[in-house]
Parts: structure tokens; sequence; C-alpha cells
């Protein structure tokens, strides 16, 4: 069949499936959330790298109805833990430029937040930096309306794209979201580092939260923290797991 076809039935047979990787709070290590990476559970091919399908479901526009059944399945999972899910626990989704112009993903946002208490969680929407959308009318109202149902914007792979100052100016960004290529780069040469100090002081002049990915060392995380980089993420902590293991890893990690 189709490309469309394809992922249409695989949607239908709910084989995209969420694993979450732990959000850490760089001070003492504590998870204060998770990221949910998709996998594609390809009966008879084990777990599909998502670089391998997510810019053929974008193409296709399938990639609306697949962020929407991700987010329903991840309520399906975690609420009924709510109450010991860390208080306000992050949880991010990863959303594509098509989204922006899409007043559907406010619903799908709200329908997200109700199937928890009141306040339990904190829901992050992240865009990446290589794929920024130019504002529009309908997307200055969605994001809008996004922020004030209280969900929070971060750009992804924040430091390799051309999000300009004027930009984060522009937008209100609530978190960046460091490439794992500058945080790879420590200890290795001052330039990246430079970078890096940079990166960091220009987020702190415009408030905005940061996350640092790919954290692998404790050197690494030590460094980071130093800087007073805000939250961690990274193998050294966790690696994306299926929904399925959260729960109980959460547990061992309080
Ligand atoms: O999990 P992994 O490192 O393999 O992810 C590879 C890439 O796929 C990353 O850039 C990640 O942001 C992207 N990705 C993972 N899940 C989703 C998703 O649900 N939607 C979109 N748009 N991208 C995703
Ligand atoms: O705060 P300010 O009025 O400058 O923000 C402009 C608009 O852009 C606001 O409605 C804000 O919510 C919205 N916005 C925030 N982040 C993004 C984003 O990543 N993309 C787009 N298109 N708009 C955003
Ligand atoms: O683009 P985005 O940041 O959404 O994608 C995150 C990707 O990075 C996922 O594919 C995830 O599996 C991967 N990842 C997360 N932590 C680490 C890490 O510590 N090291 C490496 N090499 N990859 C990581
Ligand atoms: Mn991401
Ligand atoms: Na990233």
């Amino acid at each position: 069949g189709s490309p469309r076809a394809i992922l249409r039935r695989a949607l239908e047979a709910r084989q995209f499936e969420p694993f979450l990787q732990p959000i850490v709070r760089a001070g003492d290590g504590h998870w204060i959330g998770a990221e949910v990476l998709m996998r594609w559970h390809l009966p008879g091919e084990g777990l599909i790298r998502p670089d391998l399908f997510i810019p053929m479901a974008e193409q296709t526009g399938q990639i609306l109805p697949m962020t929407r059944d991700l987010m329903q399945q991840v309520a399906e999972v975690l609420a009924p833990h709510a109450a010991e899910l860390p208080p306000h626990c992050h949880i991010g989704f990863n959303i594509s430029a098509a989204h922006c112009s899409d007043p559907q993903l406010l619903e799908d946002c709200r329908n997200f937040l109700a199937a928890f208490p009141s306040g339990s969680i904190e829901l992050w929407l992240e865009l990446t930096e290589r794929e920024l959308i130019e504002p529009t009318e309908a997307s200055d109202l969605l994001f809008q309306q996004l922020s004030s149902l209280g969900v929070k914007v971060a750009i992804d792979d924040f430091g390799i794209g051309h999000a300009s100052l004027n930009y984060l100016q522009r937008f209100t960004v609530d978190a960046l979201k460091i490439d794992q290529s500058f945080v790879k780069r420590i200890g290795a040469d001052t330039l990246s580092a430079h970078l890096l100090d940079t990166l960091v002081a220009l987020a702190t002049k415009l408030d905005i939260d940061l996350v640092a990915e790919g954290v692998e060392t404790a050197a690494q995380r030590d460094y980071l923290r130093a800087l007073r980089v805000r939250y961690l993420q990274g193998y050294y902590f966790g690696r994306p797991m299926p929904i399925r293991e959260f729960m109980p890893a959460l547990r061992q990690h309080r």
C-alpha cells in the first residue's frame, strides 16, 4: 500500500508505542518527569526508530493522529498512578510543524490534562529547532490558547538550528533543550565549552529554563550543574523505556 495506508493501518493496530525517558532536577537528581518518544512496534520486525518513520508521517499528515494516540496511551497508563507521580510532573511530547497550525492540538492537550487530577501534570510541547515555523495569526492564537491552558513550550535540539534571539523574544518559549552535541563535547574543546556557557548565559538573561540532553557521564552532570542548568536528561540517568516500566523505575528513584 501507499505510505499513508501503511501508517494508518499501523495506527489502527496501535503499533505506535510511547517510550519514556526520565528528566531529572540537576541539583539533586530526582526524577521530575519524562519525555515521551514514539516507537513503531512492527510485528516480526521489532522496534523501529522514529527517525525512520516520523518524516513519512509528517509528509502524509498522519503525525497528527499518531501524536493524539500517543497522548491517549500515556494518559491511560499514567493517570491511575497520578498520586505517585512527582508534583507537577513534566510530561513532554515532541510536536511537528504541522501541529502548530492545527487547532485540534489544543483539544488534544485539554483531553490529556483532563485525564489527570488538576495540577498534577505540567504538559510540555517540544518543537525542534530544525523546523521552526513561520508565525501566523493562526499559530499565534493557538499558542496563546495553549499557554492559557498551562501548556509549556520548549525548543528542542537547541543550538544547532536557527532560532535567533529575536525569535526567542517574539515567542513565549518556556525552555530550551540544549542539543546533545554540546553535552558530548564537554571537556573536549574550549570552543564548544564557550558556546555552552554562552547559551546558558543567554537563557538566564531571557529567563528561560534549560534542559541539557544526552548526559552520559558524572563529569558532564557536574559541569552542567555548576553552570546552573536546571534539568538534565540522558543515559546517565535513564534510557527511554517502555511506558509500562516507567512507574516501577520511578519508585526506585525517589
Ligand atoms: O527516541 P530517539 O532518540 O530515537 O528519537 C529520534 C528522533 O525522533 C528525535 O529527534 C525525536 O525528537 C523524534 N521523535 C521521537 N518521538 C517523536 C514523536 O512522537 N513525534 C515527533 N514529531 N518526533 C519524535
Ligand atoms: O509573548 P508574545 O506575545 O511575544 O508571543 C507571541 C505568540 O507566540 C504568543 O501567542 C505565544 O504563545 C506564541 N508562541 C510561543 N511559542 C511559539 C512557537 O514555538 N511557535 C509559534 N508559532 N508561536 C509560539
Ligand atoms: O531530538 P530529541 O531530543 O527529541 O531526541 C532525543 C533522542 O536522543 C532520542 O532518540 C533518545 O533516545 C536519544 N538520547 C537520549 N538520551 C541520550 C544519551 O544520553 N545519549 C545518546 N547518545 N542519545 C540519547
Ligand atoms: Mn525531544
Ligand atoms: Na533534542
